[in-house]
């Protein structure tokens, strides 16, 4: 299976580097990301594409280690020198759970699409800071976020400068990926703006479509964002495919354990699940 079979070629001709519509798409994302820190890029897939997203990402659902509890903002352990109610120390519910790229097979066309020279180079260009390299970390390279009622991802800044994401399925209420774009700076950390989202107050929220099929730019490290509540049976699957401008980062094994329920990343995927 060619993974590039899976993408709308003609309004994303990813064989076509440096042709002139690949370069128009490139400086449209480019644009977007400058003006509101994300690039949207609805029906990268065609419709048989996301079809044959799903029908993996439902076999690889049952992969998935869950994560749940108490999170906060800035992904850190709460610090003794914060004053009560300070977003520092504010704490919210989440859940999700995480296939990690040791566990999912070659064959699955979204590991495929993450592996294509193709897409690298499309989104090395869009992102323009040199060159770009998969994610070196055994679990964290590509992951399948999946959530389901009741799943949540608490308001966050996330430590790493963009992530790329591919929406798969949607919840069938709820799961909405909510961003207050830019909220703060390397500057300024902007305390009462992110305590005013906090408290509920959401004038600057903006909520971006993810319909299925939607390839999602997005620098995550000063624009608060979370994912609402899930709500039915049906399973929201969101692809998220990691790079970074060196070839060697990995995450400490802490994070491994906590994520995937694993400090040890699998040799090759297992063939059948549950591992016995
Ligand atoms: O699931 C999503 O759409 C976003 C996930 C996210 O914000 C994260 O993993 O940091
Ligand atoms: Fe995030």
């Amino acid at each position: 299976m060619d993974p590039l079979d899976l993408v709308d070629l003609e309004r994303f001709p990813l064989r076509e580097p440096n042709s002139a519509r690949w370069l128009q798409v490139v400086a449209q994302a480019r644009l977007d990301i400058t003006a509101i820190g994300a690039a949207e890029i609805s029906d990268f897939l065609t419709p048989d594409g996301v079809a044959a997203m799903v029908a993996d990402a439902e076999a690889l659902a049952p992969r998935g280690h869950r994560s749940g509890g108490r999170g906060g903002v800035y992904l850190e352990q709460p610090g003794a020198q914060w004053p009560e109610g300070h977003p520092r120390l504010h704490r919210m519910d989440y859940g999700v759970s995480a296939v990690g790229y040791d566990v999912i097979p070659s064959a699955s066309p979204l590991r495929a699409l993450y592996e294509s020279e193709e897409l690298t180079r499309f989104i090395e260009a869009i992102i323009d800071r040199g060159p770009l390299y998969h994610y070196a970390d055994p679990c964290g390279a590509l992951n399948l976020a999946v959530m389901t009622e009741g799943d949540e991802l608490q308001w966050h800044f996330d430590q790493t400068d963009f992530v790329v994401s591919l929406a798969i399925q949607s919840a069938e209420r709820g799961g909405d990926f909510e961003v207050v774009p830019r909220i703060r700076s390397r500057a300024d950390e902007s305390y009462d703006a992110v305590s005013r989202v906090l408290r509920g107050e959401h004038q600057d929220v903006v909520t971006l479509a993810m319909t299925p099929g939607t390839l999602l730019i997005f620098e995550g490290r000063n624009s608060l964002h979370r994912v609402s509540p899930i709500h039915g049976v049906r399973r929201r699957h969101v692809g998220l495919l990691a790079y970074d401008t060196t070839a060697t980062t990995v995450s400490s094994e802490e994070l491994r354990r906590t994520r995937y329920g694993r400090s040890e990343a699998f040799a090759t995927p297992p063939v059948s699940w549950p591992v016995s």
